[in-house]
């Protein structure tokens, strides 16, 4: 069959994988024909999250990293969500990779998503996309997202090992990161230690990482790795820290319960997703959500009984079939 997207992507198909991926970001329906028969294929690859500031060198890492793992064999799918560049003049990742010798290596798959204003979710998306490259048969997928705003934490649920990489010279760095993002670790990589600074930053983190230990006993202390990306030091450093993440997950049975926990919150996502267009859908077909706005508006109904209304329309919906069952067994 000439048009089964799902075979020819498992049969290691880039374009049928780059159609596919272009429909979940239109949120194109054929996307979900598709999706049901690549997900039993799915599960085998190891997704890495590799997070941070803007211009912090996430890219650079990226594009070294992806080269030290491919030494070792492996093949690799790249997503990068929503590349923040234009603010810090870093170039794209796929720029950056499309400049290297990794663009001409057919087990290499990278694709730029972005996802700004997406509604519903970064997430949703990257973690369709992960499972896309996963059936496509790469072995290690590489997600780099910039660390602000919400969507970091939602790339914590879909990683396997997320690395969060800091760098020298931006303050105290640790003081001005988000409450949360210390806990969302598995790795720290202090990049641009060729920059003053970076030896205070890891002490910094290696302390505040000491006083969290004392505080709560954890199975797994991040290691906290110096690299310089641009020339391409510590990143075989980085990689054995990133295979022994993935050996204590395995070992200690985490790497299943991290797997069961992402499943149980997608599926919880997925169900929200579905349930909250199906309702928008409706509210805007009729123009029934805009003349409620109207009225909202101008003060003749508030939105508190607005929603309690629109829900409850929903929700009478098995109740009346549950109502009308027992009519039936009353008359
Ligand atoms: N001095 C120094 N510069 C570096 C290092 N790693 C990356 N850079 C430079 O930092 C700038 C930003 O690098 P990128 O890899 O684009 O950073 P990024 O985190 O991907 O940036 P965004 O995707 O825009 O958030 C580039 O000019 C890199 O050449 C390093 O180890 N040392
Ligand atoms: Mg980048």
């Amino acid at each position: 069959m000439s048009d089964d997207y799902a075979a020819q992507i498992m049969e290691g198909s880039s374009r049928a994988a780059a159609r596919l991926i272009s429909w979940l970001e239109d949120e194109d329906a054929r996307a979900y024909e598709w999706m049901p028969k690549l997900y039993p294929h799915t599960g085998r690859a190891y997704i890495i999250g590799i997070t941070g500031a803007p211009g912090a060198g996430k890219s650079t890492l990226t594009d070294k990293l992806a080269r030290t793992i491919r030494r070792n064999g492996l093949s690799i799918g790249i997503i990068a969500v929503d590349p923040s560049s234009p603010f810090t003049g870093g170039a794209l990742l796929g720029d950056r990779v499309r400049m290297s010798e990794l663009s001409n290596d057919p087990e290499i798959y990278i694709r730029s998503m972005a996802t700004r204003g997406f509604l519903g979710g970064t997430a949703k998306a990257t973690g369709d996309v992960v499972k896309v490259l996963d059936a496509l048969g790469k072995d290690v997928i590489i997600i780099e997202t910039v660390g602000v705003g919400q969507d970091e934490i939602d790339i914590i649920g879909i990683a396997d090992t997320t690395c969060l990489v800091l760098v020298p010279g931006l303050g105290d760095a640790i003081q001005s990161m988000k409450a949360g993002i210390m806990e969302i670790a598995d790795i720290f990589v202090i990049n641009k230690a060729d920059k003053p600074g970076a030896d205070q930053l890891c002490g910094e983190v290696c302390s505040r990482l000491d006083i969290d230990s004392q505080i709560q006993a954890k199975a797994w202390t991040p290691p906290v790795d110096k690299a310089i990306a641009v020339e391409d030091i510590g990143i075989e450093e980085l990689w054995q820290s990133i295979e022994g993440h993935r050996k204590h997950l395995q070992e200690t049975g985490l790497f299943y319960e991290k797997r069961r926990n992402r499943t149980y919150q997608e599926t919880l996502r997925m169900i929200h997703n579905e349930l909250f267009r199906v309702v928008r859908e409706s509210l805007q077909q009729d123009g029934r959500l805009d003349k409620a706005v109207e009225r909202i508006m101008s003060r003749e109904q508030d939105p508190y009984t607005l929603m309690r209304e629109i829900v409850g329309e929903w929700l009478s919906i098995p109740k009346s079939q549950k109502e009308a069952y027992h009519e039936g067994t009353q008359s």
